[in-house]
């Protein structure tokens, strides 16, 4: 018997059908960018290539990339393909220099990521009796309301309970006979960690799949969670620019995830080169948005690490698989799901009298979630001043990182030139 689909026409198209989609729909989404934004007139025109001339897939190579930096500069409608007053929704993630990019959704590009992480769900398990608790971060972030729309679609009950809190995360599951978690694998694991220290036990749960996303996690952390928290794991991957969640995920088989063909066109590059991989081979994955409305994105370089799997896939879909990321190409920390670039640290450490430029990051693990400490040379003359000073400084240097990165973190401040310098 063929795996619960929520739509298996086209989660089960023939690979001709899906290419043939993507094909058309490539060519629109093409003429659309070239003739609503003005940055990708520019971008093609400086090329020498028209929208007219993609024809195949291996056309597509001849396009330029689009990269996070584009959408920085053009910060925060310029990449926009429809006028404002069509925008119903605006989502935003950090960037490398505390320039947020900003992305905007049309009311059709909000039916088509329900329908789009509505699947995710489906394939990890999730029905519409199950009870959901949503314990990402509600807000600007793109994975709860991403998820929270899926479920609803597919008829779940939401717990729209947000990030934080474990007692009380806990607390509910219990008291709302919860079935299914959704959050980064590391608050998952931090959760069957308090667990344990409060002695509740998974089986007074109802707890019975766990959708983890937003952070690279592995086949070790998937073994654990669904031994301590009595569930089955399944993976599920996105990112803010091209939609949030629901770009891709793990169906039962638990063998890579699968990537909505009919919305996105992935393709692995060499990122060094840029020069696309043949199928199989690992590189970073590019994708181009092919039914987005408001932010048309044409060969995105998302900085991800996999490879994709086209052998068919005994759960009946049809879509490839992206096996799961393994790393990133540039500097960029995911620290209990939220993105961290080091040029933020330093932009913050900048603009605070008394600090050098001199930092070090240090991520570590003394439970199961990601620590981010920042050790940060002082200059000579504070450092022989006294200690209250010192004191306020860390104080101030830890409130303007919070703030600016959205998270907790530790700030120690050393000596000058204690720090080791790279050359
Ligand atoms: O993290 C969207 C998301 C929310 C996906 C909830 C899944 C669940 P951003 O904040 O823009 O969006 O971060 C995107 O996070 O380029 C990857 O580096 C990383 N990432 C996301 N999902 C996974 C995953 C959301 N399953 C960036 N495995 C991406 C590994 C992931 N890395």
């Amino acid at each position: 018997m063929k795996a619960r689909m929520w739509n298996p026409e086209i989660e089960a198209l023939s690979r001709e059908d899906i290419e043939q989609l993507q094909l058309e729909r490539l060519q629109s989404t093409l003429n659309r960018a070239y003739y609503r934004v003005s940055f990708y007139r520019q971008l093609f025109d400086g090329h020498g290539v028209v929208p007219e001339e993609v024809a195949s897939f291996s056309d597509l190579a001849k396009l330029p990339f689009t990269t996070k930096e584009d959408l920085r500069q053009n910060y925060p409608y310029g990449m926009f393909a429809v006028p404002l007053r069509d925008i119903v929704r605006l989502h935003s993630s950090t960037g490398t220099t505390g320039t947020p990019t900003v992305v905007g959704y049309t009311r059709n590009d909000l039916k088509h990521w329900s329908e789009l992480t509505a699947r995710v769900l489906v394939a990890g398990g999730v029905g519409k009796e199950d009870i959901l608790q949503i314990a990402f971060d509600y807000g600007m972030f793109t994975g709860a309301l991403g998820l929270h729309y899926g479920a609803e679609l597919v008829g779940a009950t939401v717990v729209p309970i947000s990030g934080g809190n474990p007692d009380r995360q806990i607390q509910i599951m219990k008291d709302f006979r919860t079935t299914g978690l959704l959050c980064t694998p590391s608050y998952a694991l931090f959760l069957a960690e308090r667990m344990e220290e409060l002695g509740v036990s998974p089986a007074e749960l109802s707890l019975r799949v766990g959708l983890f996303g937003a952070e690279p996690w592995s086949e070790e952390v998937r073994r654990q969670l669904e031994e301590r928290l009595n569930i089955s794991a399944t993976d599920n991957y996105g990112l803010s620019e091209v939609m949030g969640p629901g770009v891709s995920g793990e169906c039962e088989e638990k063998a890579g995830l699968h990537i909505a063909e009919d919305h996105f066109i992935p393709e692995v590059v060499d990122p060094e080169t840029g020069e696309v991989l043949p199928p199989g081979e690992q590189g970073e994955l590019v994708l181009t948005t092919i039914a987005k409305e408001a932010l048309p994105l044409i060969r995105y370089r998302t900085g991800d690490i996999t490879r994709l799997v086209y052998d068919p896939c005994p759960c009946g879909r049809t879509h490839v698989r992206m096996e799961r990321v393994s790393g990133r190409t540039d500097d960029m920390l995911i620290i209990r799901g939220v993105n961290v670039f080091p040029s933020q640290v330093e932009s913050v450490l900048m603009a605070i009298e008394g600090t050098t430029p001199h930092y070090q990051l240090v991520v570590d693990r003394s439970g199961v979630l990601d620590e981010l400490e920042v050790w940060v040379e002082v200059g000579e003359e504070l450092f022989s001043d006294e200690i209250k000073k010192l004191e306020a400084l860390e104080r101030e240097v830890r409130d303007a990182l919070e703030e600016a990165l959205g998270i907790s973190v530790r700030v120690r401040l050393v000596e000058p030139k204690t720090l080791e310098r790279t050359s």
